[in-house]
């Protein structure tokens, strides 16, 4: 009798512990209401900024050295890719413009923004692999929004992100396939993305957990629109140059125009 309790209470504390763990799929999920899902979309409560006081900021970045002589790329190995190109296609690694502005500059909201979270957008947003290059060059994205990866070429890439803070993959993409749909569920600036097939192709995409970021094009120039009143750190970030930060106060329907310079590598 003693030993049929004792085999009762063993199995009892069994499944008392079983419970606690977890093992089944219908306890309450209490601890999960501020954690991203899975896809890194918020769960929480999302901020909506007042169009009423939204500020903006604008501003251009400048490249101040001896402009670098662009760097050629040798397409000739692959006879697909090169066939694709009447003209020399060169690096995308320092793109100046005529007045001396950069192109290819991630501008983003570094700092100032609290815990405040956004609605993950429901855009895609489009990398395209056209002439064995990347289009365009660099990228930015919400925390779950969907990068559509597209293969435009007469040839297969590898397209291969190599990030620091997201989960690394590599996927082989053949002419005429379907497009690749990824997202990216933690914040990272900037995710190097490279093809392992053709060893000069260079993309970065930039994730981050809201909406208050800008690629420099044509002109160097950015614009962050519908910034909630605050103080902010603003970081420039570029691949070679490195990157550098500036504070700015927005008040409430302010309109602010910034301008960085990025030195030439020493
Ligand atoms: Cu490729």
């Amino acid at each position: 009798m003693k030993r049929r309790l004792e085999l009762w209470l063993a199995i009892s504390v069994f499944v008392l512990l079983l419970a606690a763990c977890g093992g089944g799929g219908e306890q309450p999920t209490e601890t999960t209401e501020s954690k991203p899902t899975e896809s890194g979309a918020p769960a929480g409560p999302v901020t909506t900024v007042d169009p009423a006081t939204a500020a903006t900021l604008t501003g251009k970045v400048s490249f101040d050295g001896e402009k670098p002589k662009p760097r050629q790329i040798r397409m000739d190995a692959e006879a697909s890719c090169a066939s694709l190109h009447k003209e020399p296609v060169y690096a995308e690694e320092v793109v100046l413009n005529d007045d001396k502005t950069l192109q290819h500059v991630f501008v983003y909201v570094k700092e100032g923004l609290g815990d405040k979270t956004f609605a993950t957008p429901s855009e895609t947003v489009v990398l395209d692999q056209k002439g064995c290059v990347y289009t365009p060059h660099m990228i930015g994205v919400q925390v779950g929004q969907t990068v559509k990866i597209l293969n435009s070429d007469p040839t297969t890439h590898n397209i291969h992100p190599v990030p620091a803070n997201n989960r690394e993959w590599n996927t082989s993409m053949s002419p005429g396939g379907s497009p690749l749909e990824r997202t990216f569920p933690r914040e990272e600036v900037m995710i190097p993305v490279k093809c392992n097939v053709h060893p000069w192709m260079k993309s970065y995409i930039g994730v981050l957990k809201h909406p208050f970021f800008a690629v420099t094009g044509k002109g160097g120039t950015f614009e962050i629109k519908g910034l909630p009143p605050g103080e902010y750190t603003i970081e420039a970030w570029h691949e070679k140059l490195g990157a550098t930060t500036q504070k700015v106060t927005l008040a409430a329907k302010d309109s602010k125009a910034i301008d960085f310079t990025l030195k030439a590598a020493s």
